[in-house]
């Protein structure tokens, strides 16, 4: 492949502060405890290390209200995960073995704790009144009052809180307690540009990955939404907010502010969009606005159209159809896109686009392992998944969840239909596929107590999964290659080995509509070389008719089974191996 930018061969693992490692027995991972894990990431094979929010954030009790997403300081560390000191010490941890580090920059909202909002709250007149989005309310024909628009926040109920004391409203898409920044604003974008973004650059943080990315921009008349669910005031809005007219202007005034003073990786998250047209407007580098995006047609699948968590099944051409679309809409143009299936805020991969059931949970991790690994763009791990970490099991009650999103959802479903039993079950089963919770359980390090997370007496801030026994980095790294862990390690070896092919090669898939299987090829842009990949879905053999590769120099390797992988370079026979079949529901 041409010389690119390093960002695009890089393999990159997200990490949770508050479920990865505790090292000071209080029960909270922490950063001395990411620390302590550098090595055991450099050889898994991780080259940048995205860190979730370890910001001052306001909490009553841990977790608060949405885990380090409501920010109330962004230049102090959050006193239960560490100290400045503690940062410094991650950054030069990181940079000396060659890892990069990026934090996670929450500009869309901060917390109703920041000193920014206090001011903003205090009057109508107040300096900051306009760095926030304060409107009056409306009033109904019988003189109830409304908020000024019927959007629905993404934590169930209106997405506008009413301000007694200065008799207004304020808008926040999320918690009442995460108030949206008035982006608008030009004090605003420097504030941010100035006291957050350089703050950390100047420590030596090697880029960003930006939250909401596509959400500064609202759309400036504030119009209702249309109604989806009359039985409900509120209303899905992000028509009105999502890609907004002014988004680009920002993004790029952010990247010529800012970014282009340092040589910076950014990765935004961008929603709600799943036409490539508009997502190539973010990530082509002639635009100047981002390196790449996080797009989530893959990670959406499976959930309601108008409810997140009424989960909808689905059939495996939908899900190789949207790998398809986002692996070639970067083809012919100067764009650049992104490959992951988890994060903090989706369920497990194994439990969603595979199996959990026992016989067949290490085959879907290697399963999925082998497609992420063999896809075009910048591959993102979440902690986890390199050990096949699985959902949270169907017997914990809505009491183990922590979640705001999936606890409010499911007590604004509880109000809404007077706890009828069967909508509530729906629900639980929707929460344990989809909900945010089965990305925050502990990590799983050892087959001690807590799985070796923490040694606080009172135990982990979350319930550890019970498979910890089963499913733990020390049990994979005795077992060797053979484990879930080995063939992440060969896997990326083996990316790296051939990234020609494997990490900037082009994408065809052969059989689409086929149910049990994934077929695809990648192809070197110079179509000298080309790796055959098939992946069975299905809880059987699968035979598959694979095209034949005329012309092509070199055929990398033709893997149906993880067992080729060791000599997968000379395998071309191809073997099926039992996997999963059995969905959740
Ligand atoms: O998520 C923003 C977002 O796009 C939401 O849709 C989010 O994915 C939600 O869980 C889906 O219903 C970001 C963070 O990833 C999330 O953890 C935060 O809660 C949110 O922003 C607010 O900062």
């Amino acid at each position: 492949a041409p010389e690119t930018p390093w960002w695009k061969d890089a393999v990159c693992y997200q990490i949770y502060p508050a479920s990865f490692k505790d090292s000071n027995g209080d029960g909270l991972g922490d950063i001395p405890g990411i620390l302590s894990k550098l090595d055991y990431l450099k050889d898994l094979g991780v080259d940048l290390i995205w860190v979730s929010p370890m910001y001052v954030f306001t909490q009553v009790t841990f977790p608060g209200v949405d885990m380090g997403y409501d920010i109330s300081d962004y230049q102090k560390v959050y006193p239960p995960y560490g100290t400045l000191k503690d940062m410094e010490d991650l950054i030069e941890g990181c940079h000396k073995r060659g890892m990069k580090l990026i934090l996670d920059l929450v500009v869309n909202h901060t917390s109703d704790q920041h000193a920014w909002f206090k001011e903003s709250g205090s009057s109508r007149d107040s300096s900051k009144r306009d760095w926030y989005i304060w409107k009056p309310p409306r009033y109904a024909e019988d003189g109830t009052r409304l908020p000024p628009t019927n959007w629905r926040s993404y934590f169930s109920g209106p997405a506008w809180e009413y301000d007694e004391q200065t008799g207004e409203y304020y808008l926040h898409l999320f918690a009442k307690e995460m108030p949206d920044l008035n982006w608008e604003n030009p004090e605003v974008r420097k504030a941010i540009y100035d006291t957050i973004m350089r703050f950390w650059l100047d420590k030596g943080v090697d880029g960003f990955r930006i939250d909401c990315v596509n959400m500064y921009s609202k759309e400036p008349d504030y119009k209702d939404a249309p109604i989806v669910d009359p039985k409900f005031y509120e209303q899905p809005a992000w028509c009105y907010y999502a890609n907004g007219p002014r988004i680009h202007e920002f993004l790029r005034e952010m990247h010529e502010q800012v970014l282009s003073h340092y040589d910076p990786v950014t990765v935004g998250e961008l929603p709600h969009t799943r036409d490539p047209q508009e997502v190539l407007r973010y990530v082509r580098a002639s635009e100047k606005q981002l390196s790449m995006v996080f797009q989530f047609d893959i990670v959406d699948i499976g959930q309601g159209k108008e409810y997140r968590y009424y989960y909808q099944d689905w059939k495996l051409p939908e899900f190789k159809g949207i790998v398809a679309k986002w692996q070639q809409f970067i083809e012919g143009t100067d764009g650049w896109t992104t490959v992951f299936c988890e994060n903090h805020d989706q369920g497990r991969s194994v439990s969603r686009f595979a199996s959990d059931a026992p016989e067949h949970r290490v085959a879907s991790a290697k399963l999925l392992a082998l497609m992420l690994t063999s896809l075009t763009g910048t591959l993102f791990l979440y902690q986890g998944q390199e050990i096949g970490m699985i959902n949270i099991p169907h017997t914990w009650p809505i009491t183990s969840y922590k979640d705001i999103e999936s606890v409010n959802f499911y007590h604004a479903v509880a109000a809404k239909t007077n706890n009828d039993p069967a909508e509530l079950a729906y629900v639980m089963r929707s929460l344990q596929i989809l909900g945010r919770d089965n990305a925050r359980l502990p990590m799983q390090w050892d087959t001690g107590v807590h799985a070796g997370f923490t040694d606080c007496e009172k135990g982990p801030w979350m319930r550890v999964h019970d498979a910890w026994r089963e499913i733990n980095v020390a049990k994979q790294l005795a077992q060797g290659e053979t484990s879930v862990l080995g063939f992440w390690k060969q896997m990326i070896r083996f990316r790296k080995q051939h990234r020609d092919v494997l990490v900037h090669g082009s994408f065809e898939g052969f059989g689409m509509d086929d149910e049990k299987t994934f077929v695809f090829g990648k192809k070197t842009q110079d179509g000298k070389k080309v790796a055959m990949v098939a992946l069975n879905f299905s809880g059987e053999e699968q035979e598959v008719q694979l095209p034949d590769t005329p012309g092509y120099d070199e055929l990398v390797f033709t893997v149906g089974s993880y067992e080729d992988a060791e000599d997968m370079e000379t395998t071309k026979s191809i073997r099926y191996y039992q996997n999963l079949t059995t969905r959740l529901l």
